[in-house]
């Protein structure tokens, strides 16, 4: 207490309707920017996007406060045209303003989600098949791009989840799913021109339409997920996976006409599910392929993983989830990698419900904020040389398990919208990549440049597609592993 509030962070130079735009003209992506413009700003500054204010906070001190100490004044979103596109509104978890509803839809989905959750056998299955079928296309075929077959694995997994179905090599409804998918990654929420002036909309713009057309036939795909679904034996009692438990969520409130007055409409329903899809699938694939991405770069890395596999596992079992804490180098890798390259660098846009301060700085309330965590993950205070890449930060002194060595950690968030699939991410980074390692050597193809490390912006920071050589390692050259699973 007795600290002064001495008013608003330091501003960028902004001019009427376009705000700071001329200010963030800048060939590095928005991430990068931000870190760069606090040498000059300080760690919080704001600028205009046209007519919004946003708070860029570049500290996890502030970040902290914004997500915990004051989560709840802080838990609004903005409303964009593009995701509004997306969302049919807002009418999701993730895009969706803080609301009654939205509440209601976040506990059904933890709740939904946790019953699947870690000690769970079914989950870990599900993965294992997964990632044993994996193992299977990466033994018949030496040299390929990762990406469709880590994907499909994903995807198999939240589809499992969602609906109780999967999807095999080459279906062609998975292919068009790939397509959409990756249409919707590279146009929504992206703070271009279309989410800086929302009136520019009404004039045709070719990224509005790509995105238009890839949610309808996403749309699609849910509806008929969804029909199928209800025709198929639907049961109150027997709840299969997530959509059965928020159909049964929506028929108890309709049934009981609960107090707590909450819209549970059709479409808030299938807005949801296409969220736990899309950030199923998207999140945990692009951490898989930036760790194959650092295995290929960082080959003794990958030798001191392969060595504790071989020590803890060996070669006559597959991974399990119990062995989570008897691999810690593989445990400090996974998290590297998820400090050095977080999926969502720039996580989705906060807003201030009321008028609020962070810091010693005040905030009025509809403040949109945007907590920058490459500049927490890669903070030189907290992080010796943070561009290099190097699990061995995360152990503790004499390697035996693993620590988080800084408060300027936060890949999945903190507070009241922290990320709901935290858990599951985790199940399956660690068996996928456990899987393939026990089996498998990774490297470029001989006269392959090495990939790139830079990333494309986008809602999610994708790594480049590249091909890669997947050895047998000794023991592992033949189609099926030595001992059944
Ligand atoms: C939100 C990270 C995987 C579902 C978020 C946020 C981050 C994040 C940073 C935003 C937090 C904020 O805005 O304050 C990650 C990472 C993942 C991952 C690094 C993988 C390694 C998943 C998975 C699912 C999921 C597998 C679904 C099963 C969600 C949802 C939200 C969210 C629904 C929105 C929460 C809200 O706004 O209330 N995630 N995520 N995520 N994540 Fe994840
Ligand atoms: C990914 C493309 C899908 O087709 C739609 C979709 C839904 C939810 C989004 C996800 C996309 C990207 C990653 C997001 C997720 C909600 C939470 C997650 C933004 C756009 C993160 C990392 O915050």
């Amino acid at each position: 207490g007795g600290r002064v509030v001495l008013g608003g962070p330091p501003r960028l130079p902004a001019l009427p309707l376009i705000g700071s735009l001329l200010s963030l003209r800048s060939p590095l992506p928005p991430h990068r920017l931000f870190q760069d413009l606090q040498r000059k700003y300080g760690p919080t500054f704001s600028l205009m996007l046209g007519p919004h204010r946003v708070l860029v906070v570049n500290h996890h001190r502030h970040a902290r406060e914004v997500l915990l100490k004051k989560g709840r004044a802080f838990a609004g979103r903005p409303r964009t045209v593009t995701t509004d596109v997306l969302t049919r509104d807002g009418k999701d978890i993730a895009f969706g303003d803080y609301s009654a509803t939205w509440r209601f839809h976040r506990k059904i989905v933890h709740g939904a989600l946790s019953m699947f959750g870690e000690g769970s056998a079914s989950i870990e299955k599900i993965i294992c098949a997964e990632a044993s079928a994996l193992c299977g296309v990466l033994s018949q075929s030496s040299c390929l791009d990762l990406s469709p077959e880590l994907t499909r694995a994903v995807t198999n997994v939240v589809c499992w989840l969602c609906f109780s179905c999967s999807y095999s090599r080459g279906d062609p409804e998975f292919e068009a799913m790939l397509r959409y998918s990756q249409g919707i990654v590279d146009t929504v929420a992206k703070d271009g021109l279309v989410d800086i002036f929302p009136w520019l909309q009404v004039f045709p713009n070719a990224d509005l339409r790509r995105l238009r057309q890839c949610v309808s036939v996403r749309d699609r795909l849910l509806q008929d997920k969804y029909l199928q679904h209800q025709v198929q034996d639907y049961s109150d009692h027997v709840q299969r996976d997530l959509l059965d438990a928020l159909l049964r969520a929506k028929r108890s409130a309709e049934n009981h006409n609960t107090a707590e007055c909450v819209d549970l409409s059709e479409d808030h329903l299938l807005m949801t599910v296409g969220d736990i899809f899309g950030a199923g699938v998207e999140t945990t694939t692009t951490v898989l392929k930036w760790a194959v991405t650092y295995l290929v770069h960082h080959p003794q890395v990958q030798r001191r993983i392969q060595d504790e596999l071989d020590r803890r596992i060996g070669g006559d079992r597959a991974p399990r989830l119990s062995d989570r804490g008897s691999l810690p180098y593989l445990e400090a890798t996974i998290r590297e990698v998820l400090r050095i390259r977080p999926v969502a660098p720039l996580f989705i846009p906060h807003v201030a419900l009321t008028d609020t301060s962070i810091g010693d700085f005040t905030v009025r309330k509809g403040t949109r904020v945007v907590i920058n965590l490459w500049s927490l993950h890669h903070d030189e205070e907290e992080w010796t040389d943070p561009e290099r890449f190097d699990p061995g930060r995360f152990l503790n002194s004499d390697g035996s398990g693993v620590t988080v060595p800084s408060p300027s950690y936060l890949p999945f968030g903190a507070g009241v919208r922290v990320c709901l699939g935290e858990a599951l991410a985790k199940m399956e980074l660690f068996l996928f990549l456990s899987w393939i390692l026990q089996r498998f050597h990774l490297s470029v193809p001989p006269g392959h440049p090495l990939p790139s490390l830079e990333g494309k912006f986008g809602v999610v920071l994708q790594p480049a597609r590249y091909q890669v050589n997947a050895t047998p390692r000794a023991g592992w050259d033949h189609a099926s592993p030595p001992h059944g699973q």
